[in-house]
């Protein structure tokens, strides 16, 4: 039997938790079936109630307060506490059918996606193993962050680190659309939803541009207090970011509004498509020899 599964994770307040209940709300309104799973030891309040709450195993204040630990601190302790207790999740995990689209909230701490090696290890245990599951990552960001290109394209890097880390497949969604739309012409936006590194060459930001017309190769020590202070060093790494997205050429995204059924239809249709759902599901067609044979039989 196969099971069908999405990891969503992203920055703090990104809109992870959001979306998670949009999308149960979305099965739920087109008769399909999900498991929703609580993975964030700090989260409280829930649209739906989590089918797996890992405040069950343990919370993140209990551990704050016995280990004396700080937010951060105490996350990774409550994952390398679910880490070496999986039969937390393994066990419920095994009685969900293939119908079922398993949806499992991450908490916001980047530290989680890009400096310790849980989140991978973790992935291989629900995908690989017994439990087997065909699963890819929603990975939000806040379309807000194109406000401010630098910023944008450093967020951009951040999906593309937890990219590289996890290895899986990965579905790059830009959240809180609703609060850009009328303040992006449509063809700019398009750049952002390609990742145009180019984007940021012609940043409509007088500081930026000024500084981008002096780099040239004449900066050539960007440590210099003069290049750092003139903002040109700043430039430059921009630059060699930009470079290192296009390189690997992986990121672009699709937009999520989820006061919009159809937004949440779409991004649910590309997830259903990167780990194969409907294949599993539609009855396989009889093929016009099996009808042959059948009449031959009778
Ligand atoms: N306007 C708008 N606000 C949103 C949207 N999605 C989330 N928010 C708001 O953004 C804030 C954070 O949303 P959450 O869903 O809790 O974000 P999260 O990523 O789960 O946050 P953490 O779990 O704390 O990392 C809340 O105030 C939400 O109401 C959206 O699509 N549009
Ligand atoms: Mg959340």
């Amino acid at each position: 039997m196969s099971k069908f599964g999405v990891l969503v994770m992203g920055p703090a307040g990104a809109g992870k938790t959001t979306f998670c209940s949009a999308l149960v709300n979305h099965l739920k309104n087109n008769r399909r079936s999900c498991f929703y799973i609580n993975l964030d030891p700090a989260a409280e309040e829930f649209v739906y109630e989590p089918d797996i709450d890992i405040k069950e195993l343990i919370s993140l204040s209990d551990v704050m307060e016995d280990l004396d630990l700080g937010p951060n601190g105490g996350l990774i302790y409550c994952f390398e506490y679910l880490a070496q207790n999986m039969d937390f999740l393994t066990e419920p995990l095994g009685d969900v059918g293939e119908e079922y689209l398993i949806i499992i909230d991450m908490p916001g701490q980047i530290e989680l996606y890009t400096h310790i090696p849980i989140l991978p290890a973790l992935t291989k245990e629900l995908m690989g193993g017994s439990l087997n599951i065909s699963m890819c990552a929603a990975y939000l960001m806040e379309g807000t962050f194109i406000v401010d290109r630098a910023k944008f394209f450093s967020g951009t890097l951040s999906a593309m680190s937890c990219m590289l880390m996890l290895g899986m497949p990965h579905v790059n969604v830009l959240s809180k659309m609703d609060l850009v739309k009328g303040t992006v012409a449509r063809k700019e936006l398009k750049r952002f939803i390609q990742a145009d590194t180019d984007l940021l060459d012609d940043d409509p930001n007088p500081a930026q541009q000024l500084h981008f017309e002096e780099i040239g190769e004449e900066v050539d020590d960007p440590t210099e207090s003069e290049a750092v202070m003139a903002g040109t060093s700043f430039a430059k790494l921009n630059r060699a970011v930009g470079k290192l997205i296009d390189d690997f050429s992986l990121v672009s995204f699709l937009q999520l509004d989820v006061k919009d059924e159809d937004s949440i239809g779409g991004i649910l249709s590309y997830i259903d498509d990167t780990i194969q759902f409907h294949e599993a599901q539609e009855p396989k067609e009889p093929k016009d020899e099996d009808f042959e044979e059948a009449d031959m039989d009778g």
